[in-house]
């Protein structure tokens, strides 16, 4: 099937490139929006039919000329691409990508640090997406707006019921973050996203403590980073039942409206206590125990809060192995159900290892597929909590979780290396963007231990991927790049009445999934490119916090390895 294909291809090349260039003008070179980080690699996408590009300056000298490679095609998007590479090129400034002989020309910069603004915003978009808590005009600007959803009136769902809690109990639960672009908050979810915040720290602390966000908290003797994810960890800290289960979510009965959140004053509830929640939430309080320890001065108490938390829902889910969510009937908001938690159990079981030296989930280590990970397949995290803890886990079992760990990466890496676009995805799920974005993390994770510019260079098509170098020509973060999504599906971005979208969001990305969410908007068939910037495209256009996250890790990965050669020139 493949042979064919490609025989199929060499004799349509041209012919396609002909139909190609009635198409979109300004996505025919394909560039980071942001810019290229001065001492990394630098690859442009070509979809016009050339031979070799030139790199000018503004005033049209040439400074770099090249042969582009290819063409390539890509079933995921259905086009015929060619690479131009012009890695040697490292003096940041303004230049044109030329190619000769035709008027294909585009702008693009070449910065020391491309990304540390963006690895700002996206943590500043958590602090946008705040609940019960106000967006201040010193903070937000023009984004200022009103505290939403108070909840220190929640009350417990029939599915929620227990002895101690009856039907109609009311609890209070207030702070958090806004999932995505509705107003509810859910544990599976936050568990995974506030886990990620806490990696970036432990993997980049100086880089992240020089951080200022302007945020409330700015200027207090804690990373803002960590100020950001305290507002989500203290949160999910009200969610856990006095036996130690953990309520699945908190929630309207049904999606609101699109409004500002001050204006939405709908009832709330939390939802069915559950083995996954309860496992994300130890492995999440576990981890965060670790590394709140090094802060104890500053926040006495919390470590131990956390490990408290984190025993006591461990234990539930020793009683409860197999409480699996089921969606109440009068409920229709997210459900974030998952068929399969072994996963979960490996990732609680690794951290509860590393917190108490509880026993290490080798059967699982043995039996489970680890993948890029995602809200409901976290096997990944637990691997990668093991390899920064050596002296934790017994030496063969770190050893298999190197094995286990490196064998994927490798996989993505081969991945990326075959593939007509530099990047290693394969499946387009919901939230595509965010999955290329994991594979930057797990890749920078790679290149941490093993320093091989191999992870590295990967990481960094995988951004530039997010920032333009991708089949839709779209930056996908809002507020950078010259095409950017400006209607995400977004409650407060769709009724602030300002023109721009809250920034510093990472947009879901293409994928076929779903096509029912605007039924008058025509999509692609094809994966990479089925990708609307409309409000009604939640399957393509909304923000999550899951998403995000990823995105604060990969880009102040690369932001700080690049001011680390900067430094070591
Ligand atoms: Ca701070
Ligand atoms: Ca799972």
């Amino acid at each position: 099937m493949m042979k064919k294909l490609c025989i199929f291809g060499v004799l349509i090349t041209n012919l396609f490139f002909k139909t190609f260039a009635g198409n979109d003008q300004e996505d025919r070179i394909l560039l980071p929006q942001n810019g290229f980080v001065a001492g990394l690699n630098k690859i442009a996408m070509v979809r016009t039919p050339a031979d070799s590009f030139y790199i000018t300056s503004p005033d049209n000298h040439i400074i770099i000329r090249g042969k582009l490679q290819g063409p390539a095609y890509w079933p995921y998007s259905g086009d015929w691409v060619q690479k131009a590479d012009f890695s040697a090129l490292k003096t940041p400034g303004e230049y044109y990508f030329t190619l000769p002989g035709t008027k294909e020309q585009r702008q693009f910069r070449i910065q020391d640090d491309p990304c540390g603004n963006i690895a700002n915003a996206a943590v500043k978009a958590f602090y946008y997406n705040r609940c019960s808590y106000p967006v201040l005009p010193e903070y937000g600007g023009v984004f200022q707006r009103g505290a939403g959803h108070p909840d220190k009136v929640v009350y417990v769902h029939k599915s929620a019921a227990s002895e101690n809690r009856p039907e109609g109990t009311v609890i209070s639960s207030p702070g958090g973050w806004y999932d995505a672009g509705d107003y509810n908050k859910y544990i599976v979810n936050s568990g995974i996203t506030t886990y990620t915040m806490l990696l970036a720290l432990e993997y980049f602390p100086s880089y992240w403590k020089s951080r200022n966000l302007a945020i409330p908290e700015s200027g207090n003797n804690l990373p803002d980073l960590l100020d950001e994810t305290l507002f989500n960890l203290r949160w999910m800290l009200t969610m856990q039942d006095s036996d130690g289960g953990v309520y699945h979510k908190l929630t309207t009965l049904n999606f609101e409206p699109f409004v500002m959140p001050a204006d939405a004053h709908e009832k709330r509830y939390v939802i069915q206590k559950n083995t996954a929640a309860s496992l994300d939430f130890a492995a999440t309080m576990a981890h965060a125990s670790g590394i709140l320890s090094n802060f104890s001065t500053e926040l006495p108490g919390l470590a131990d809060s956390c490990r408290k938390a984190a025993v006591a829902a461990w234990n539930w889910c020793k009683k409860n192995p197999g409480i699996l969510y089921r969606q109440p009937p009068d409920i229709s908001t997210g459900a974030y159900g998952d068929g399969d938690i072994r996963d979960e159990w490996f990732w609680a079981g690794v951290e509860m290892t590393v917190l108490n030296g509880s026993a290490f989930p080798d059967s699982l280590l043995k039996t489970l597929q680890f993948q890029t990970p995602s809200w409901g397949g976290v096997a990944s995290l637990g691997l990668i909590t093991a390899l920064n803890n050596s002296g934790k886990i017994k030496p063969e079992l770190y050893a298999r979780c190197q094995t286990v760990f490196y064998t994927y990466v490798d996989q993505l890496i081969n991945l990326a290396d075959r593939s007509a676009w530099p990047v290693s995805l394969d499946y387009w799920a919901w939230g595509s963007n965010s999955d290329i974005a994991n594979q930057g993390l797990l890749k920078m994770i790679a290149y941490t231990f093993r320093k091989d510019v191999k992870y590295l260079h990967a990481a960094v098509n995988d951004m530039n991927y997010l920032a333009g170098v991708n089949p839709t020509g779209y930056c996908f973060i809002t507020g950078f790049g010259e095409k950017s999504p400006m209607n995400i599906h977004h409650r407060v971005s769709g009724s602030d009445k300002i023109n721009d979208p809250v920034p510093g969001f990472l947009a879901g990305g293409p994928n076929t999934v779903v096509f029912s969410d605007c039924p008058d908007i025509k999509r692609s068939l094809l994966p990479a490119l089925s990708y609307v910037d409309e409000l009604c495209s939640y399957s393509t256009n909304e923000i999550a916090i899951n998403w995000n996250a990823p995105l604060v890790f990969l880009a102040g990965a690369i932001s700080y390895t690049a001011g680390q050669l900067k430094n070591t020139k």
